[in-house]
């Protein structure tokens, strides 16, 4: 087990389908933290209200969190948009873990980190869902729908070409400004804050660097990237992906690969 300062997560999405507990329980094993932030969407009460999906792991998950909470580790969660309800109780203690709003961290090197979900920056919630359902639409289905609108479109005497392809590509392109647009509109905000760098989530997009002046640090998720942040004794920050391949392969070492180490930031 590694002794580290701090782990950062996020978007873990407990209660869906989607979420990878059993990866994130053998991630945890490995690190024995001072500080655990849960940087919001880690309960999906929004997805739950649709269907619930509640296997024993993601019990366990929750067991383990409130069980370093009542030991030796401050506990701090910063609910998402997902876990929006639970931002009524911010400033309140739940059990032994402190809900906030968000939070400015000091790391052991002195620098100062905004800590927050980032829902409230995601100017353009509405496109991404397009882009994400246009995602699971096949190619093929496009084509047949473009088909059928092209007819719709000479019976109704309109002219020229339109291709709802052409359409979708182009929100694909959007979706990859959607996610520079928001890491330099959470960046900036750090940076007009006084602030070194700040430490979210919510987009799914893991990454460490640096965006507008200071060190923009996302944590990514646990549906399916399974990153996390960890802040080294030192106050080093590091992005590191739990691999199940690797631990098959290797059954002691390599479980954790490390991604970008702040001092290439
Ligand atoms: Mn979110």
């Amino acid at each position: 087990m590694k002794h580290i300062r701090s782990l950062f997560l996020s978007d873990i999405h407990l209660g869906t389908r989607a979420c990878q507990a059993e990866h994130l329980l053998a991630f945890l094993k490995e690190y024995e933290c001072e500080n655990l932030f849960l940087v919001g969407d880690i309960i999906d009460f929004w997805a739950m209200n649709r269907s619930v999906h509640w296997p024993a792991s993601h019990n366990t998950v929750v067991q383990k969190v409130l069980k370093r909470a009542r030991h030796d580790t401050n506990v701090y969660l910063i609910p998402g948009n997902h876990d929006e309800l639970l931002r009524e109780h911010v400033g309140s203690n739940f059990g032994d873990v402190r809900l906030l709003r968000e939070h400015i961290h000091v790391a052991a090197d002195g620098k100062r980190y905004l800590v927050l979900h980032g829902d409230e920056y995601d100017q353009i919630t509405a496109l991404h869902r397009w882009v994400s359902v246009l995602g699971d639409v096949s190619y093929t289905v496009l084509i047949h729908i473009n088909r059928m609108l092209s007819w719709l479109r000479r019976k109704l005497g309109i002219s020229g070409h339109w291709s709802l392809a052409d359409y979708a590509k182009r929100n694909v392109l959007q979706a990859v400004s959607f996610i520079s647009n928001f890491e330099s509109s959470v960046a900036y905000t750090a940076a007009q804050r006084g602030l070194d760098g700040v430490i979210c989530g919510h987009i799914h997009t893991a990454a460490l660097h640096k965006v507008e002046g200071v060190t923009y640090i996302n944590c990514g998720d646990w549906v399916d990237s399974c990153t996390a942040v960890v802040e080294h004794m030192d106050g080093r920050m590091e992005l590191v992906r739990w691999e199940p391949e690797v631990r098959a392969a290797n059954d002691e070492e390599g479980r954790v690969v490390a991604l970008y180490s702040a001092d290439a930031a």
